[in-house]
């Protein structure tokens, strides 16, 4: 039985192939279909991967033998003719010599000459074209399957296109960037959004969508940062310019977030609230018997909340008063287990502060307080995490 014939052969016999080989319609269809031996030859073939822009070319040669014998056309039906089959679509030729669909004959050798190009608008990626020769009427493969490689360039390009930054949770940093439109993108309204990882953009100047055009390139300010109370590490997300629900490009942003500050934050405190100097009588001993010295029991400080400072977000738990040196004294705790502390707005500024309360014979015990204290440290831990320190003078009454 006849295989299919190869160029060279094809060349030798020429279109009058002997009749007494002719094959059946059948085994014809069987014979030039045979896709698995077809398409290995391309596996040959050098793969080349071009990055092309939307409307640039890259030039693919196919040849096509049509095999000969043929059987006879169905009657009526239209001449035997060679056309291309094309995945993912017929938009991705540029150009075809000779024009399809080609009338031939059998036995004939047809060498295309196909510009592939990106259809104007398509979005950035790797893309597989496929194309086959098809011998029509009989809808078979007539021409190893060749298939090309396309990078694209995203249509949108960052510049730059990734950065790094190092912040402490809670602040931000403006950055300028550009989106460069490729002049073969068609316009639309972008909007800049985050895609993947951390959405930490705070915002973008100019906000919203833009309408943008081919060939323009645009400059936004955008505000990046670590929300408060993220913690020390290495995040990383990715901006992305949106285009009706399509990534037209995308920048890359790593951002390091430092270890929490170790320098405590200052903060205002108010020994004995309304009281200048602070006077602190050593010699009454105000737990015991009660009486008048008890006013003296223990000692109030208040604490007070800034712009800045949310006095009432201060874990009372940690609040010590002292010296700083080993353990300073605590709040007093109650009888029913709560702490003595209160929020009040001390200075009447607006702004809710804290009052806590300490022993003084704790005070005097601690070491916190002797005849030589001078001042007095009020410590806690923020809500955020942070230390905080205040301190105001004492003078100390024997
Ligand atoms: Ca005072
Ligand atoms: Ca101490
Ligand atoms: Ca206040």
């Amino acid at each position: 039985m006849r295989r299919i014939v190869t160029a060279s052969t094809v060349l030798l016999l020429g279109i009058g192939a002997c009749s007494d080989t002719l094959t059946s319609p059948t085994d014809l269809q069987e014979e030039i279909a045979a896709p698995a031996a077809v398409r290995a030859n391309s596996n040959g073939d050098p793969i080349s991967e071009p990055t092309l822009q939307p409307g640039e070319t890259e030039t693919v040669t196919i040849t096509a033998i049509v095999p000969s014998p043929l059987p006879p056309l169905p009657p009526g039906s239209d001449p035997l003719s060679l056309r291309l089959s094309v995945s993912p679509g017929d938009n991705w030729i540029h150009s075809v010599v000779p024009e399809v669909p080609k009338n031939v004959d059998a036995g004939e050798t047809v060498s295309f000459t196909i510009k592939v190009s990106p259809p104007v608008g398509t979005l950035g990626g790797t893309y597989q074209i496929g194309i086959a020769i098809i011998l029509e009427p009989f809808q078979t493969q007539v021409a190893p399957y060749k298939t090309v490689t396309i990078v694209v360039p995203d249509p949108a390009q960052f510049d730059p296109p990734d950065f790094t930054k190092t912040l402490p949770a809670g602040e931000n940093e403006p950055q300028n960037i550009k989106v460069e439109i490729s002049s073969s993108a068609l316009p639309g309204d972008l909007t800049l959004q985050v895609c993947a990882g951390y959405d930490w953009l705070q915002s973008v100047d100019p906000e919203g969508s833009i309408s943008v055009m081919p060939g323009q390139t645009y400059d936004f300010t955008m505000v990046v940062g670590p929300p408060d109370n993220t913690g020390a590490g290495t995040y990383d997300f990715d901006i992305c310019a949106v285009v009706a629900g399509s990534v037209w490009g995308r920048q890359h942003v790593t951002i390091t977030v430092e270890e929490a500050s170790t320098s405590p934050l200052d903060v205002a405190i108010d020994i004995k609230p309304g009281s200048d100097p602070n006077s602190i009588n050593l010699g009454s001993k105000g737990n015991g018997n009660g009486k008048a010295a008890n006013s003296n029991a223990n000692i109030a400080v208040a604490l007070f909340s800034t712009d800045d400072f949310d006095a009432t977000l201060v874990d009372v738990s940690t609040v010590t008063l002292g010296d700083l040196t080993e353990d300073d004294t605590p709040v007093v705790v109650k009888r029913n287990g709560t702490f003595q502390a209160s929020e009040e707005d001390v200075n009447g500024d607006g702004l809710m502060d804290m009052v806590f309360h300490f022993s003084r014979a704790t005070l005097i015990g601690n070491g916190d307080l002797t005849d030589t204290s001078v001042s007095l440290h009020l410590t806690g831990i923020y809500v955020d995490g942070r230390d905080i320190e205040g301190v105001d003078d004492v003078r100390v009454i024997n």
